[in-house]
């Protein structure tokens, strides 16, 4: 089967488009199955088909190992490694026809390090997509967004994955803002004329990271999506169909 990972920085908005999307997939009679890799996530929007929470436990971690928090969420992360098994034959068991896996809020304990690129490598021989967030708030601004773009390709080389890009929230921008960070997306001129509003050394350092970035041949196309208005999903479903099983559908 399939299956879709789902990263971003930290409250991005992975764990509620993953609810919406898998939500949108069910009205669409597509057979999802939704699988938690955050260990200390402690409320979810969306009830989990496979949760790592099963498996690794952070408040045990803490106590048993007198870590703190963020000690103990680096070591529950590398603990998810070994639960792949554990992991794998729950997801098999689900019999779905497309798997969701919404990753650790913290982007850099799936991403940067070595437990993630073994997770998304052992749980699927099949065909399988990153999909990245880029807040669209955050993203506002052009220097933001051009670290975004970095940010993503370091992604990219840690997985080196089918990667589809998103902006998140969009229905906090108004379309305006929203389809002209889309444009900078579609249309290198038109961020780098962004990138000269900027002033002095941010100016510098977003342009030359800009050129950098466009030099490893790397495309950003970002769909606007709202998992609060369902808005941009069937995009989103139209390029993971096309990656994942050739514009078919996953269940008929
Ligand atoms: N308006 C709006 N808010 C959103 C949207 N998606 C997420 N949010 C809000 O953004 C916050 C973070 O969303 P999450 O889905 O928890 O993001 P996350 O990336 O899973 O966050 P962590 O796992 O905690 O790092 C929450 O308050 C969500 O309600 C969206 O499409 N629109
Ligand atoms: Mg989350």
């Amino acid at each position: 089967m399939p299956i879709v990972f789902i990263i971003g920085t930290a409250g991005s908005g992975k764990s509620l488009f993953t609810a919406a999307f898998s939500e949108w997939l069910k009205m669409s009679k597509q057979d999802v199955a939704v699988v938690n890799l955050d260990p200390g996530v402690l409320k979810l929007p969306y009830s989990p088909d496979v949760d790592i929470r099963n498996y690794v436990d952070v408040g045990n971690l803490m106590e048993k190992y007198g870590l703190g928090p963020n000690g103990a969420l680096i070591l529950a992360a590398d603990l998810i490694a070994d639960e792949i098994e554990n992991i794998a034959r729950d997801v098999e068991a689900t019999n779905a026809d497309l798997v969701l896996v919404d990753t650790p809020g913290q982007m850099e304990l799936f991403a940067f390090r070595a437990s993630g690129p073994y997770i998304v490598n052992e749980l699927t021989k099949e065909t399988k997509a990153l999909v990245y967030l880029f807040d669209a708030v955050f993203s506002v601004n052009p220097l933001n967004y051009v670290s975004n773009m970095f940010l993503s390709a370091a992604v990219y080389n840690r997985f080196f994955q089918p990667q589809v890009h998103l902006l998140s929230k969009c229905d906090l921008l108004p379309q305006k803002e929203t389809d002209k960070i889309v444009n900078w997306s579609a249309n290198p001129m038109a961020l780098e004329s962004a990138i000269e509003t900027l002033e002095g050394e941010k100016r510098l350092f977003s342009r030359n990271m800009m050129r950098a970035i466009s030099q490893l041949g790397l495309k950003f196309l970002l769909t606007p999506v709202s998992a609060k208005t369902n808005e941009g999903l069937n995009n989103v479903n139209v390029v993971l169909e096309r990656i994942l099983v050739g514009g078919e559908k996953y269940t008929y």
